[in-house]
Formats: structure tokens, C-alpha cells, sequence
């Protein structure tokens, strides 16, 4: 198989340069830890290690060094489609090198040929309440295909050094998985419908997602779906979704053990909720004014939200100091297929107005967009527009990017994480010795 060829030639070279950095190098300084940081939620400190993607505070995610316009423009497409196949993004963030349109047809064929999803994971999604939240739905169906994992099953009898190769395998199998599921729970949720989907091995990753999903692909549901996995696939390792995967990884759970987990995280609403949260205050606007209101207006009613002391959801980030990319990226695609939208003349309104408003005000250090400002509106145009489902399309982007890291840090034998704790009493004595003079 492609990947599995691929890594192995890479591996050699990789294993060098990680056992160098930690038998030679071990010793050299990286960074300080601050209090601030300790009781600031560990805000970036310099302790995870990732070669998939890496965000640039100044020019946002970069994936294996790539920027978004160039893996957009650079990646293999299928004719007619706007977007590159998922399968070429998949082989990039696996590989670290452009795949050729073959490499990445290789990957789709993989992903049909693993699509099949067992009766149990329907039984279970069946059995549950009819008010189920559509994230617990899909943590709970990766944990059912959990006694498929190729990992725990061969992790008694493999050698270490071929940890990488079952996480592969599982990787794909989840990965090929996902789509499915996740149309599946959409379909029975809000549709009332039971029927499995089938994946159709002549169609790419994007496509059968949109055909299972059963939205109508005018002006393009297929070249969405493939935007926002590859968008929302990987953001470097201190995210809680990918360091949940990471950290569960560490301990040799399989991957589904270690994705089920990292959805739980994403579900939290400082995470992968957040999206929904804009696409609400947009219709808020929209609704209050009754349609697109003036730039007065506007800026009237995001001063009124601060002044309750409400933040602007879609604006700022915790790294990033400019637009995210990401979000330049969905706002070029609806501009691109139906700019006369009401709520995409919203949102690129909202996008003129709220970084004035938020620098006025003078907190948020990053008064730009974040991709959660404008990723709901998009699936709203095309008719997803049940909010609670929009983090299920996160967790199956998101699930590209940590399988990835997964995989690697298994090749790597990254070993578990540990980081030590301080309690609050050791914390003071360290700031008063620290504040008393020489
Ligand atoms: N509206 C109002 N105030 C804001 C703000 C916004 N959009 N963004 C930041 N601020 C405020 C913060 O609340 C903070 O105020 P206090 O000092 O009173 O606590 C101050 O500005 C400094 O915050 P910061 O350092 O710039 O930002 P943080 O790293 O603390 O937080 C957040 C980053 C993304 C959580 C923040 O900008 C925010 O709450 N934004 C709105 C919600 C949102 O868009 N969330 C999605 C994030 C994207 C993501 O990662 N999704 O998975």
C-alpha cells in the first residue's frame, strides 16, 4: 500500500533525527515555564513535537510547510472539481510530500475498499435516545469499532518498531469509516432515517460524503465537504483534540481508543462548538434587522454585545495574530459560488466592522477571524442547518490531521507523556523566593 510504502522509506532518516534530538541533545534549553503559564492553562509553552502542521502566528496553519493557497492550488483535483481529492491532503499530511494524482487516487481506493461499516456500530446509534447529542453519537461509534483495531489486536505479538504499521491500518479503517457514520447519524437524527449508507467506490472522498449526506450538490456540496476536512484537519498538536489524541496515544491506547477521547474534547464548547455559536450570532443580526443591516447598525450591535459582556464569537484566537486563513479560504469559496447570499454579505460585512469594533476596545490581542466565523454559514446555504451537527464535521476533518500524528509518533516511539505538577503551596514558595532580594 502507498502510505505504508512510502513511510517506510522515510522512516530511516526520521528515526535519526528523533533518536539524535534525544539521546545527544537532550539537555539543550527549548523554553521557560512562567507561573503565568502553569496557571494559564499551559498557554504556549514550547513541549510538543509535530512535523504535520505547524500555525504561524503570523500567517496561520502550515501544512507539512505549506500554506493554504498552496496546498489548494498544488494538491491533485478530479476534473471538474474546484478542490483538491481528500485522498492527496491525506497522503501530504501522512507523507510530507505533494502526491502525484495516482498516489492520491491510491489513497481513495484504499478508503473505499475499508468503507464498510459493521451492524453493531448501527445497532448501537439506533439504540440511543432520540435526543442524543450527534457528538456523542460519533465518540461512541468509534468506540464501538474499537474491537476491530488492528493495533490491540496485534499489540501482544508485534515489536515495537511495528507499532507505526498497525496504526496505519487503523488509521484508514477509521478514517475511510468516519464519513459514513457521520452521514449516517445526520440521516437518522434529523431525517428520521435508519437505511446505511453506501460509499461509492467511483466517487472520491468529498463526493460520496455529499451524496450520503443526501444534500443537493447545486454549485458544489462535494467541493465543501473536501474544504472543510482539509481545513479543519489538523491546527499543530497543542489543540485539546489533537494533544487529547496524543496524550491517549502516548499510553499505547489504539487509535480508536485515542480519537474517541479527542472527540470528547472537541465537543467542548471552547473548542469545536464554537462554530455554531457564530453562525447564531449572525442570524441574531440578521433577524434583528431583517436582513443585512447598515455598517451603523452593525457596529452598533457588536458594541452592544461587548458592552454585555458577551465576546464576539468567530473573533480572536489564542496563537494567531492575523485573518485566519482558513477563514479566507471558506469566505473565497462562497464569494466565488453565490456571493449574493444574504448571510455571506453578512459575514463579509461582519468581517469590515468587528476587528474596528474589538480594537477599539483594546482586550482581544488578535481582533481578526477566526475559521469558526464563517464555516457554519457556509453549511447553512447548502441546507445543513441542524447547528448541533456542525462539530461532527469538525471531528471528521479533525480525524485526518491526528491520525497522522498518531502513526508518526508511534513510528518515532514517542514515548508516554508526563508532564509533573506543582501544588499551589510549592508555587507560592517558588514566587516569593523569586520576589526576594539577592
Ligand atoms: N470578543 C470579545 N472579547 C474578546 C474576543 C472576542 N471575540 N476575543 C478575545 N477577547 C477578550 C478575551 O475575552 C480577554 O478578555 P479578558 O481579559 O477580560 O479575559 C481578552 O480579550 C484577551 O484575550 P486574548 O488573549 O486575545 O484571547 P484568548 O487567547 O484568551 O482567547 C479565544 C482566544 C478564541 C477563546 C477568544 O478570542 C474568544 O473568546 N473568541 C470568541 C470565541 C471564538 O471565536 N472561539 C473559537 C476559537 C477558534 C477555535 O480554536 N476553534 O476550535
Amino acid at each position: 500500500m502507498i502510505l505504508h510504502e512510502k513511510i517506510s522509506a522515510k522512516l530511516p532518516e526520521w528515526r535519526g533525527r528523533f533518536k539524535s534530538l534525544a539521546k545527544e541533545h537532550a539537555d539543550v534549553v527549548v523554553d521557560q515555564v512562567t507561573v503565568g503559564q502553569i496557571v494559564g492553562g499551559m498557554r504556549d509553552i514550547k513541549s510538543l513535537l509535530t512535523d504535520i502542521s505547524f500555525v504561524d502566528p503570523a500567517h496561520g496553519i502550515l501544512f507539512r510547510g505549506m500554506p493554504i493557497p498552496e496546498v489548494l492550488k498544488k494538491l491533485p483535483r478530479r476534473r471538474g472539481n474546484k478542490i483538491p481529492m481528500v485522498g492527496g491532503f491525506y497522503y501530504l499530511l501522512m507523507i510530507g510530500d505533494l502526491p502525484t494524482g495516482e498516489q492520491a487516487e491510491e489513497v481513495e481506493a484504499e478508503w473505499a475498499k475499508r468503507s464498510e461499516v459493521p451492524d453493531h456500530v448501527y445497532k448501537m446509534i439506533k439504540s440511543m435516545p432520540k435526543d442524543t447529542h450527534p457528538m456523542t453519537l460519533l465518540s461512541q461509534a468509534v468506540l464501538a469499532l474499537q474491537g476491530g483495531s488492528i493495533f490491540a489486536q496485534r499489540y501482544h505479538s508485534m515489536k515495537k518498531d511495528a507499532y507505526w504499521e498497525a496504526a496505519l491500518e487503523d488509521s484508514l479503517d477509521l478514517t475511510a469509516k468516519l464519513p459514513i457514520i457521520a452521514a449516517f447519524i445526520y440521516r437518522m437524527k434529523y431525517f428520521g432515517e435508519t437505511k446505511k449508507p453506501k460509499y461509492n467506490a467511483k466517487l472520491d472522498y468529498g463526493a460520496n460524503f455529499s451524496r450520503m449526506m443526501g444534500v443537493e450538490d447545486r454549485k458544489g456540496y462535494a467541493d465543501l465537504a473536501r474544504l472543510y476536512f482539509i481545513l479543519h484537519s489538523d491546527h499543530e498538536s497543542g489543540n485539546v483534540s489533537a494533544h487529547t489524541m496524543h496524550l491517549v496515544g502516548s499510553a499505547l491506547s489504539d487509535p480508536y481508543l485515542s480519537f474517541s477521547a479527542a472527540l470528547n474534547g472537541l465537543a467542548g464548547p471552547l473548542h469545536g462548538l464554537a462554530n455554531q455559536e457564530c453562525l447564531g450570532w449572525l442570524m441574531e443580526v440578521h433577524k434583528k434587522f431583517g436582513g443585512v443591516p447598515s455598517r451603523e447598525d452593525l457596529y452598533k450591535f457588536a458594541w452592544d454585545t461587548l458592552n454585555d459582556g458577551h465576546v464576539i464569537p468567530g473573533y480572536g484566537h489564542a496563537v494567531l495574530r492575523v485573518p485566519d486563513p482558513r477563514f479566507m479560504a471558506q469566505l473565497d469559496f462562497a464569494k466565488a459560488r453565490f456571493p449574493e447570499d444574504e448571510l455571506i454579505r453578512l459575514a463579509e460585512m461582519v468581517f469590515d466592522v468587528v476587528p474596528t469594533v474589538l480594537k477599539e476596545q483594546g482586550k482581544a490581542k488578535n481582533p481578526a477571524p477566526n475559521v469558526d466565523a464563517i464555516s457554519g454559514t457556509l453549511q447553512y446555504y447548502y441546507g445543513v442547518r441542524d447547528f448541533d451537527f456542525y462539530t461532527v464535521l469538525f471531528g471528521v476533518g479533525r480525524a485526518l490531521g491526528v491520525t497522522c500524528n498518531y502513526v508518526w509518533a508511534r513510528a518515532l516511539g514517542q514515548p508516554l507523556e508526563r508532564p509533573k505538577s506543582l501544588t499551589t503551596t510549592m508555587l507560592e514558595a517558588i514566587v516569593s523566593k523569586s520576589s526576594q532580594p539577592e
